[in-house]
């Protein structure tokens, strides 16, 4: 019994599929890919996504809310193409995903036949970790394992792997058999001795501060950082260009999100002698902001998992630990600072709800006062994204995503994606009216496998990031950021998703209201002033 089922190449490769706890492909398939799809096993899910974009944002969703790899499924080249704007998130996210993509036939390649994946391998670089096409069909289910292991081990990260269509039905090798139970563990504590610096220089610090990166949420570690700021009396930073919430923003550690500017940020840890950065890049700035990168006389250390960012960090000493670990060994070590700790969260003037024109932070306001405490969240309204972090409470690790790289497009497919991964929690995406096009058929996704995420379009009518940042150039008169004339009731229905469109505070209220309990696929289009 056992022997038959590990017969062929593709009967291997989802065996070692099945090791890695991976039962769902997403994907858009083509020619090349029929043979591995054919006679598709009951026990897996294909996601059918309608462009590759969608299939690297959804699958990154679910990778990193569940905490399995993400298997896509491409086209050859042009499926590969498409997807390379999404790739640019998921490879600065440290998403887990193995990308494959069907070559033509190994016995027709010479010739150079449609389809074929010339030089496949460099394709996707530099947006993968590794990049790999088996020089035998006896090799690919070996590529498939190492691509799995590769993707799963820190720093994680997407890895493409190439497979001619003619090597699914061929014989394995014997030794194939081993792979689908092997297990890769990664460990990475420091021990006491390697941390004393550390805890030496945390005891004397008199005024410290956090600065805490995604690694913080990947890891689930949020609550053990709230622990250590709470012992040292210091405020907790959200690392700048945040693609995750690493700590409840409801703490009253919590200090707010760092400007991405150098002199901006230098100056909001004005005053901090010792500043502790925690799983994030030191640091990933957006505006160009010259400055001093650290106030004076003050001393930065970086704990990280990624050993590009320890080297890469222009300032500072750092520490390349798996980062839950420090931080247990840091919350026990520390003894805790005299009398209360205080509070470093700004008030909040909430928006009255009443029938005026919304404005973004009405919106904020109301999603945060309606959704349940345990609702994930993802950005992509992006002249919000400051607006967001102010009024709306994230407690839960895994409360907030948002693409890394800043490459539009992956809001709508990620919260598909962060859904399917954790069906008890609901899911509200804000997408802006531009940012809604680079990923639109990820409706048709929500519709057919009815994923229950309520989108908000917040529409104002252009590319509002866009006009903040030529106005802080001091540009005039910039074309093509006006965006006019799309009806997103018509779109989201075509796509066979409900739609509402709402303008004033009581209207959205209701209408989130409805979604939030209806518990299915929803787009809400709230219209608010043009920016
Ligand atoms: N293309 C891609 C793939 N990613 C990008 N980040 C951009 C273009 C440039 N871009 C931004 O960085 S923000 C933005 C663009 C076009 C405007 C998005 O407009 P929106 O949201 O309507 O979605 P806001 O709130 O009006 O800014």
């Amino acid at each position: 019994m056992e022997k038959q089922s590990y017969k062929t190449v593709k009967e291997s490769v989802y065996q070692i599929l099945r090791g890695h706890g991976v039962n769902k492909i997403f994907g858009n398939p083509g020619s090349n890919e029929l043979n591995f799809l054919k006679e598709f096993p009951e026990d897996f899910d294909y996601i059918l996504c309608l462009h590759e974009g969608v299939a690297i944002g959804m699958a990154e969703g679910y990778a990193q809310a569940s905490g399995l790899p993400g298997f896509v499924n491409l086209h050859a080249a042009a499926g590969t193409g498409n997807a390379m704007g999404a790739l640019s998130n998921s490879v600065n996210s440290h998403a887990p995903l193995v990308v494959t993509a069907g070559q033509q036939a190994r016995t027709m390649v010479y010739s150079d036949p449609l389809l074929k994946n010339s030089s496949a391998v460099m394709l996707p670089m530099p947006l993968v970790k590794d990049s790999y096409e088996p020089l035998s069909a006896q090799e690919v289910p070996h590529a498939i394992s190492r691509a799995l292991h590769l993707a799963m081990s820190p720093a994680k990260g997407p890895v493409y792997v190439s497979i001619p269509y003619d090597d699914w039905d061929q014989p394995i090798a014997h030794d194939a058999l081993h792979l689908a139970t092997r297990k890769v563990v990664h460990f990475g504590a420091p021990s006491l001795d390697e941390l004393r610096p550390l805890l030496a220089a945390l005891a004397k610090a008199s005024n410290p501060v956090l600065v805490l990166g995604p690694e913080v949420d990947a890891l689930r570690c949020n609550r053990k950082a709230a622990l250590l700021a709470d012992k040292l009396h210091a405020p907790v930073w959200i690392a700048p260009s945040a693609p995750r919430c690493p700590f409840p923003t409801n703490h009253h550690c919590f200090a707010g999100i760092l400007p991405a500017g150098e002199a901006s940020l230098a100056e909001k840890l004005h005053g901090h002698d010792l500043i502790l950065v925690l799983g994030g890049p030191v640091f990933r700035y957006h505006q160009n902001d010259p400055g001093t990168l650290l106030p004076e006389n003050s001393q930065l250390f970086l704990v990280t998992g990624d050993a590009q960012e320890a080297a890469r960090a222009p300032v500072g000493d750092a520490m390349i630990a798996n980062v839950d670990a420090v931080l247990t060994c840091l919350t026990e070590r520390i003894t805790d600072r005299a009398g209360d700790c205080p509070s470093f969260r700004k008030p909040i003037q909430r928006v009255e709800v009443d029938h005026s024109q919304l404005e973004s932070s009405a919106i904020f306001d109301i999603v945060d006062a309606i959704a349940p405490r345990n609702t994930v969240y993802l950005n992509e309204a992006t002249s919000t994204i400051a607006t967001l972090w102010e009024r709306v409470g994230m407690e839960e690790p895994g409360s907030y995503y948002f693409a890394a790289a800043g490459g539009l497009g992956f809001a709508m497919p990620a919260a598909l994606g962060v859904k399917l991964a954790d069906p008890t929690r609901p899911v509200v995406a804000f997408i802006g009216d531009g940012s809604a096009h680079y990923s639109i058929s990820s409706l048709w996704t929500a519709a057919r496998y009815q994923i229950p995420v309520i989108f908000i379009i917040i529409n104002n009518s252009g590319y509002g990031a866009l006009k903040w940042f030529s106005q802080q150039f001091k540009i005039q008169n910039v074309p093509g950021i006006e965006i006019d004339g799309v009806d997103f009731i018509q779109l989201s229905e075509g796509y066979g998703i409900a739609a509402h469109r709402v303008s004033t505070c009581t209207e959205f209220s209701q209408a989130f209201d409805n979604a939030i309990v209806s518990n299915a696929p929803v787009l809400i289009e709230a219209t608010i002033e043009r920016v």
